[in-house]
């Protein structure tokens, strides 16, 4: 269903789209709106009626009803992790993970509401107080990925709510219900309705419709390089503040002098977790290490492979057949085009209960060169490429080499090759002895080139995203003051 001006509704034309469970195609979850540009229209017009409330509520109120949304959220937390997995496929222990990163963005984001938002700036001029504010862009489209259904969704309402925007939030058509449940939890913590809209369906046809509708002021998308540029070609043409969170090609790098345990375990686990399908994953490995390459694929080789409901599972399905099939023919691709050799892994896997969903083998290339197309293009999948080099140049110029830039992390306890990689890496987040996953909300997420487009989400500045900065100036001089000029001109 639909939710426009706080009621439920069907997709107007009443059509419908199936939601299924990643790792069991015969479980269906259920029939899904699929909407067009007139549902659109419908949710945009509900945020437009709400807009002016939403506008004079006070901030820390607004922050009151997203701080409920979190508590609701923790009382609930096992029953949605265990939906999500059911939704989307990650293991539960993820699942878990996904909404409290939710739970732990509400509070952020509750306690900015009464946090400064502005700075005092001196002026030249004598009675004159400026300083600056922020005000709401207005109605605002989101448009969320599968892979977090609940954290995504929450890092661009939570500020967007907070900075006084209606939202009409698309979400993305593997998990369309997850972004229900957010929405209901925040009707049931007072969001007042028109708010908060969800319209469900495609990105072709609901998410263009979001994307070229005249009265929406801004888009924030997650998702893929290829339809970021569509969207921002459509927000240039209209000249709409667009904000874009979009793939990479992360990247480790493995000192000779790494604590090898360390890495391996760091790796496995940012190449493998959500089963490679995080834009924050690391599907590079930049290596100088002697055993590291035998002893990630010892490691991988324990992995073991089933539904995310299996609290001992390692590896979950990936999210639907297309993706499975994208990301086989990666593999393809690595071998026979690229030239690489596979190292463990490689194969669709069948067998028993994997029937039923879209399983890969973790799958370990070495042999790589930072050239070849599986080194350049994100495949979102069980797949990580180890690139040996010789030294630390050469290493940092590997990581560097890709037009994306989300991502990267060295393992090394030589302070030197530390401090270069976390100067010269061009990527907006850099950790030491630490994976490329696992970002904290109360940190800037984002990238560099192609990743993005200069904005970060969470963080101390997630409401930049959503609000435009106003420069404030009170004259209390009764006279005319002219700035710039000497006195008396
Ligand atoms: C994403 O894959 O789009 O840092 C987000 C991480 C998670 C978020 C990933 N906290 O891996």
């Amino acid at each position: 269903m639909n939710f426009i001006g706080g009621k439920w509704v069907p997709a107007r034309r009443g059509r419908t789209m199936e939601d299924r469970n990643p790792a069991d195609a015969d479980d269906l979850l259920g029939e899904v709106a699929r909407s067009d540009a007139g549902d659109v229209a419908d949710a945009v017009e509900a945020a437009q009626a709400a807009y002016a409330e939403w506008f004079a509520t006070p901030m820390p109120k607004r922050g009151d009803i997203i701080r409920r949304v979190g508590h609701l959220l923790e009382e609930q937390k096992d029953d949605v992790a265990a939906f999500m997995t059911r939704e989307m496929g990650k293991t539960l222990k993820e699942a878990r993970g996904d909404v409290q990163e939710g739970i732990d963005f509400a509070h952020y984001m509750s306690g900015q509401s009464r946090s400064p938002i502005g700075d005092t700036i001196p002026s030249e001029l004598p009675r004159k107080l400026s300083m600056t504010m922020r005000h709401p862009i207005g109605i605002v489209g989101l448009i969320t990925p599968w892979n977090f259904p609940i954290a995504i969704p929450t890092w661009k309402a939570w500020p967007a709510l907070l900075a006084g925007n209606c939202v009409v939030l698309k979400a993305a058509e593997d998990t369309p219900l997850c972004a229900q449940k957010l929405v209901e939890l925040c009707a049931e913590a007072g969001l007042p309705a028109g708010v908060l809209n969800l319209v469900q369906g495609t990105g072709e046809e609901a998410g263009a419709a979001l994307v070229s509708h005249p009265d929406v002021r801004a888009i924030s998308f997650t998702g893929s390089l290829e339809t970021g540029k569509i969207i921002a070609a459509e927000c240039g043409r209209q000249m709409k503040r667009y904000s874009m969170e979009l793939g990479s090609k992360n990247v480790t790098i493995v000192m000779p002098d790494a604590d090898i345990d360390l890495a391996v375990e760091g790796i496995a686990w940012g190449a493998f977790a959500t089963s490679g399908q995080r834009c924050t994953a690391t599907s590079r490995v930049v290596n100088l290490h002697p055993d590291f390459a035998d002893a990630l694929v010892a490691k991988v080789k324990t992995y073991k492979v089933g539904p995310g409901s299996d609290e001992s599972v390692d590896l979950a399905p990936l999210i639907n057949r297309t993706q499975r099939d994208r990301v086989l023919e990666y593999i393809r691709v690595g071998q026979e085009d690229d030239g690489a050799r596979i190292l463990t892994g490689g194969e669709p896997l069948s067998d028993g209960v994997l029937a039923k969903g879209n399983y890969i083998a973790p799958t370990v290339f070495t042999d790589a060169t930072p050239t070849m197309r599986i080194a350049q293009e994100e495949i979102f999948g069980p797949v990580t490429a180890v690139i040996p080099v010789g030294n630390l140049d050469e290493a940092i110029a590997a990581a560097n080499s890709t037009t994306y830039g989300l991502s990267a992390s060295i393992y090394t306890n030589d302070m030197t090759a530390a401090m270069r990689a976390v100067t010269e890496l061009e990527f907006g987040i850099v950790y030491v002895n630490a994976p490329t996953i696992g970002a904290e909300v109360q940190m800037p997420f984002g990238g560099m080139k192609s990743t993005g487009n200069g904005f970060r989400e969470a963080g101390p500045h997630a409401m930049d995203e959503f609000s435009e900065t106003k420069a404030v100036s009170i004259d209390f001089s009764h006279q005319l003051q002219k700035a710039q000029f000497r006195p008396g001109e």
